[in-house]
């Protein structure tokens, strides 16, 4: 059972994820091209925040995860500090690649989370390969894998989800289901009405949640993750969302129909946190402007920190440890 302090947390992290990169798409579009502070572009999860929120505030300190490029509300959550994020889309050296990769291309082993790869659907691999090490050594934890529709397509996330349900692997596969993939919907992706209806293929369960409700998508996600660390093999939850922005800063989705944004405008992760809230007679409009405001002053802070300290753009020491000796 949630309590009001578990409520009001995913709720300061749901607004925590939206600023930050609120910021990273007004720097993406507003910053000196030739001298930019941003290298590269933005991927955002605007809008869809709930998912990565949701389901990474279900684990505990031993599971792991291995993250999509939208899941910064996850990184966040289970502990990346806001400076390691700037320093990573900045790709300074004190990044957590050092530089070497830039935005979403992240991770942190201390954090126990798996580096994001740019291979759609490749990241079921590996996290099989950390719940199999799990499962070896008698430990009682679990994976999120996470992936979003159109990685659901490539042919390793198949062969991932059926080696899992094979060796009752304790995974969990967050499906993100933002209806796009880029600029393909996901009705020409794949003819079945949803993706969690290929679990039975694979001789998992699945289940699917309003992916845009922070507090379902923990529901559905705490229970898989039981099952998971009860030894009862892997499972999948299908999150329903919609991706808010483009694929990526530079892509202002015009293929997307303006009726498909308008509805889901509607269900924003944000309001509807703050509906529930009011609901429950847990917060009021007073708190929830305090708490936008807060994160706005640290988030500026951070920047400021970043931006003065860490100069320092990779260079050929920082490739010392990539190369065996
Ligand atoms: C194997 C592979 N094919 C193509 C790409 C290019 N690409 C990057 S993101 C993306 C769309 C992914 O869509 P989806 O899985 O639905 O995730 P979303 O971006 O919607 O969260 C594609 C095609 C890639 N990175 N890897
Ligand atoms: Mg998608």
């Amino acid at each position: 059972m949630l309590t009001k302090e578990d409520k009001l947390k995913m709720y300061h992290y749901l607004v925590l994820t939206r600023t930050f990169e609120d910021w990273i798409f007004y720097i993406c579009h507003n910053q000196d091209q030739k001298n930019p502070m941003v290298i590269g572009k933005g991927y955002l999860s605007t809008g869809q925040e709930a998912i990565s929120v949701g389901a990474s505030y279900a684990m505990q300190e031993n599971d792991w995860m291995a993250p999509s490029h939208r899941d910064v509300g996850a990184h966040l959550l289970r502990g990346m500090s806001m400076k390691d994020l700037l320093l990573q889309y900045m790709g300074r050296e004190g990044s957590p690649t050092k530089g070497r990769d830039g935005n979403v291309h992240l991770g942190k082993s201390e954090l126990k989370s798996l580096a994001f790869i740019s291979h759609m659907g490749a990241m079921t691999a590996p996290a099989n390969g950390v719940a199999f090490a799990m499962k070896y050594k008698g430990e009682k934890n679990a994976v999120i894998s996470f992936y979003g529709d159109g990685a659901a397509q490539q042919g390793i996330v198949h062969e991932a989800l059926n080696y899992a349900a094979v060796q009752k692997l304790p995974v969990v596969f967050v499906i993100n289901n933002n209806r796009w993939a880029i600029s393909t919907p996901v009705s020409t992706q794949t003819s079945v009405e949803n993706l969690a209806d290929r679990a039975v293929g694979y001789g998992m369960p699945s289940s699917i949640c309003e992916g845009n409700n922070v507090y379902e998508v923990y529901d559905h996600v705490a229970s898989a993750l039981d099952r998971a660390r009860a030894g009862e093999g892997p499972s999948m939850v299908e999150c329903k969302s919609m991706r808010m922005s483009g694929h990526g800063t530079y892509d202002m989705a015009k293929y997307v129909p303006e009726e498909e944004f308008e509805e889901w405008k509607k269900k924003d992760p944000i309001k509807w946190a703050e509906r529930i809230l009011k609901e429950e007679g847990l917060a009021d409009d007073a708190y929830f402007e305090k708490v936008k405001a807060d994160i706005k002053e640290q988030l500026n802070k951070d920047i400021a920190e970043a931006v003065k300290h860490e100069q320092v753009r990779p260079g050929p020491q920082e490739l010392a440890d990539v190369y065996a000796e």
